[in-house]
């Protein structure tokens, strides 16, 4: 089996374990455990738990990759592989009992920065629906045994757009601005709530297309590669705005480009 698929299957399986868990927690009831970058940025005790499991179970069965994780960071390793993890990517729906979060897992070969790694098998599952998009370089996208495409044009009623905001308060009006001038291209916008399923969901054809600044390594890795895999573009290091946020578009071939210019005003 090729070294893509061989990681494809390790993600899929830590997912769907990682999945229950966090599904099990919620409904155990809630408990926050902190707030990170602003009092709107939470952490819940199942996110440090399931990272913790997914973690567990990556140094059992790939014992000598890296590891990149949202919650407890990064690890080395010797294999020149590294998994990039969100183990609850959406923790507000998570903490608000809205159905809508993921657990988030890729595996990269190179340096485990966006852009200059090469993203090689990823899994997204909705531990709620059971919907598990999964990808592995070079083999397509796929949710439950169906081969995912994007959506192509001509979109003659415009373009379904995903999109989300930061933590900061102090970014809102500008991201609100952006979707001022994304709406000449979109006939509606939708705010999912978690990165990783609005990717999956631009690489199943739910969504036309997703931009969204301030994200995170590990919002983005799977997601992007099931755009990919599925006949998309994406780019995760848009120019970066007066925060410091870089910019994550992706689309289809053709919407991507509009989309990419009129988010930038360029
Ligand atoms: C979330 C992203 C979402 C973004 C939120 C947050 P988290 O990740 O998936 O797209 O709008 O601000 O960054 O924090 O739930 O892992």
């Amino acid at each position: 089996m090729p070294l893509a698929q061989e990681l494809e299957a390790v993600a899929i399986e830590i997912a769907r374990e990682a999945g229950e868990l966090a599904r099990r927690r919620r409904g155990e009831g809630l408990a926050i455990a902190a707030t990170k970058s602003a009092l709107a940025d939470i952490v819940t005790e199942a996110d440090r738990e399931v990272e913790v499991l997914i973690r567990t179970r990556l140094a059992e069965r790939r014992p000598d990759d890296a590891f990149l994780g949202e919650e407890s960071g990064a690890e080395p390793g010797t294999s020149g592989i590294t998994w990039i993890v969100d183990p609850i990517d959406g923790t507000v729906n998570y903490a608000y009992g809205i159905p809508s979060y993921a657990v988030s897992i890729a595996a990269v070969e190179g340096d485990p920065v966006p852009g200059e790694w090469n993203a090689l098998a990823g899994a997204v599952l909705n531990p709620v629906s059971g919907e598990l998009f999964h990808a592995a370089r070079g083999a397509g996208a796929w949710l439950d045994g169906e081969r995912l495409a994007v959506n192509s044009e001509p979109m003659p009623a415009g373009a379904l757009l995903g999109t989300g905001f930061g933590y900061n308060p102090a970014t809102h009006a500008g991201d609100l601005a952006q979707v001022a001038r994304v709406m000449t291209l979109a006939r509606d916008v939708r705010r999912i709530g978690a990165a990783s399923l609005d990717l999956a969901f631009v690489a199943a054809g739910r969504l036309d297309g997703y931009f969204e600044r301030g994200l995170q390594p590990w919002d983005h890795a799977a997601g992007a590669l099931l755009v990919t895999e599925a006949g998309g573009a994406i780019t995760v290091t848009g120019a970066p705005d007066e925060h410091g946020r870089t910019l994550v578009v992706a689309a289809g071939p053709g919407l991507f480009e509009r989309l990419l210019a009129v988010v930038l005003g360029t």
